[in-house]
């Protein structure tokens, strides 16, 4: 696959705003802070289009980003954030919840791991839920560059052996694996 454009195409604070369409989609989640607007922006060799920052909580809509015309990804909020009022918390739960419910065509949920943590307790209360709905699941560790290779890789084999889940590491400082978890999206769209 190859990404020839990538566009903005809805930013969605509540439950009217969500994209109802056809569409095959890609949704990305993880822990606030873990890399999700990074890895996106990496995998569409965009620098800034998926908004970063160093401070967690930083998206806290839910953003569809048009691929080729033909798909979206879609960047949703990171949770396990404490420090967002709980008012608006509680609201992008919600928000998340009705995406799962309703959304069509989602092809697979790309869930983004922080290698140095491996999955923590937030991640554990949301899996349940994605498992149950039984989308498809590619599990991605980030940032892995600030970890050591024997710990990386002890902490693929915790993951496959806890959870059957198969990891994929990744860096925004380093272009390896992408071609990998690009095709695996592929395979997804195709399904
Ligand atoms: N060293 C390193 N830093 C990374 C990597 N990926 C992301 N970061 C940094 O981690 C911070 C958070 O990245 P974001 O992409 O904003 O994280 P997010 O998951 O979208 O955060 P929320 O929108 O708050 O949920 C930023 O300072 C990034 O530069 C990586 O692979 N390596
Ligand atoms: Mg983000």
């Amino acid at each position: 696959m190859k990404i020839k454009e990538s566009k903005l195409e809805r930013t969605s604070f509540n439950e009217k705003e969500l994209i109802n369409d056809d569409m095959s989609k890609i949704a990305f989640i993880g822990r606030s802070n873990v890399g999700k607007s990074s890895f996106i922006n990496k995998i569409l060799h965009r620098k800034n289009l998926a908004r970063t920052s160093s401070k967690p909580g930083k998206t806290i809509s839910i953003n569809y980003y048009l691929i080729n015309e033909e798909f979206y990804f879609v960047d949703l909020p990171g949770y396990g954030y404490a420090k967002i009022p709980k008012q608006e918390r509680l609201r992008v739960r919600s928000l998340m919840t009705v995406f799962f419910e309703n959304v069509k065509n989602l092809k697979l949920i790309v869930l983004l791991i922080d290698s140095r943590r491996g999955f923590t307790a937030p991640d554990l209360e949301i899996l349940p839920q994605l498992l149950d709905k039984k989308f498809k699941m590619l599990t991605v560790l980030t940032k892995s560059d600030k970890i050591g290779s024997t710990e990386l890789t002890n902490r693929k084999t915790n993951l496959k052996k806890k959870f059957g889940l198969r990891a994929i590491s990744f860096s925004i400082k380093s272009d390896s694996n992408k071609q990998e978890i690009l095709n695996n999206i592929n395979e997804a769209l195709m399904e």
